[in-house]
């Protein structure tokens, strides 16, 4: 039995556990690796250790699903732009040719990213079959806001350059959106058995371009998951009562829920999708007795239905990772 699988397709009462950003930072066996490996996409690229990364976590907890060890950023990296993740700065894109990228070939395309797909494969081999392996992409608008620099280093949005490039930006979207359908595609294949699409910085988009940036680039990717029978958990985070809307519009499988949505409003507005997370991965720094107390309001709220349980961003980097096992128990407990 696959607990997440189950639960996306079946929608009764279930419970399974994963977390978003469960492979890196906050483990000492991350670290370990990735300070021999300086150049994170090149280790995004080896296969052998991304899925060694990938498995880390589950080696620790008990969790029911993996998520494969890669990048959003990587799809700008296979489509041409270089990508370099300077310490304590975030991602830093060099500036995107128009052309070059507009004129990328799949097949170049497919080989520069290659190595994901392998890292699946083998992942998938590993794996016990009542695991998921989760798949993922970013959504569009998310990898503009890396890919153009639409995103000020007060974290709020360059309007500027969002106004002044909105033809280039429209026919990158549109790209972009090709090149997402075969890397889901391509993972799909390799063997993950879910797609999580992030929309990290969905909370700038101005609310008159919602459509445009957000539901209509999410629905597209939504339904081509469809098509392929593959279900999809949808991150727009910062989108606020905006759930309500992407939900009548995208419908995905899951939604997950940022740590700003209130459980008992989604509980009672977002009634028809399968609600995934909301706690926020701050608690994690605190008491135990705390953390309990804020895992149980999710629980409390969705109990005897489906529930994905899962917090409402990453985990941080600065988390102890006993107190992530204590919460898995304690989880388990109430289940
Ligand atoms: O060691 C390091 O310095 C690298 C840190 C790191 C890690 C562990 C980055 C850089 N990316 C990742 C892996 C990663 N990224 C995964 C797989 C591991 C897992 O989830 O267990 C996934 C799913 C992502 C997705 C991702 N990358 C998002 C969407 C989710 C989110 O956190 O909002 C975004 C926005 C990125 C961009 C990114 N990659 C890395 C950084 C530092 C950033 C900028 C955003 C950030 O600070 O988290």
């Amino acid at each position: 039995m696959n607990k997440l699988i189950n639960c996306l397709n079946k929608k009764e009462s279930c419970l399974p556990i994963w977390f978003m950003r469960q492979a890196g930072r906050y483990l000492p066996e991350f670290r370990s690796i990735r300070s021999k490996n300086l150049n994170f996409i090149k280790l995004c690229l080896n296969s052998n250790l991304s899925s060694q990364i990938t498995l880390q976590p589950l080696k620790r907890f008990d969790l029911d699903a993996a998520i494969i060890f890669s990048d959003i950023l990587i799809v700008p990296f296979g489509l041409g732009q270089k990508v370099e993740f300077l310490k304590n700065q975030g991602p830093i894109l060099s500036s995107m040719n128009l052309d070059d990228f507009l004129n990328t070939k799949e097949e170049n395309f497919i080989n520069k990213v290659n190595p994901v797909y392998e890292a699946i494969r083998i992942t998938r081999k590993k794996l016990e079959v009542s695991k998921s392996l989760i798949g993922f992409v970013g959504a569009p608008w998310t990898l503009l806001i890396y890919m153009m620099g639409l995103k000020q280093n007060n974290n709020k949005l360059n309007s500027k350059i969002l106004n002044l490039k909105k033809k280039e930006i429209s026919l990158i979207m549109e790209k972009l959106i090709y090149f997402l359908k075969i890397h889901i595609k391509k993972q799909v294949e390799a063997g993950v058995n879910v797609i999580q699409i992030f929309d990290s910085w969905a909370g700038l988009i101005p609310i008159k371009d919602m459509n445009k940036y957000c539901y209509e680039p999410n629905l597209k990717l939504v339904e081509y998951c469809k098509n392929l029978k593959i279900p999809t958990i949808c991150f727009p985070k910062g989108i606020n009562k905006k759930y309500e809307e992407f939900n009548k519009i995208v419908s995905p499988n899951a939604l997950s829920i940022d740590y700003e949505i209130d459980p008992i409003w989604a509980e009672e507005n977002l009634s028809s999708v399968i609600i995934q997370g909301g706690l926020d991965p701050n608690i994690l720094l605190k008491e135990d007795q705390k953390i309990f107390l804020a895992a149980e309001k999710y629980l409390k709220t969705f109990y005897n239905k489906p529930y994905i349980f899962n917090l409402g961003h990453g985990l941080l980097p600065e988390t102890n990772p006993d107190k992530v096992s204590k919460l898995i128990k304690f989880v388990r407990e109430y289940d």
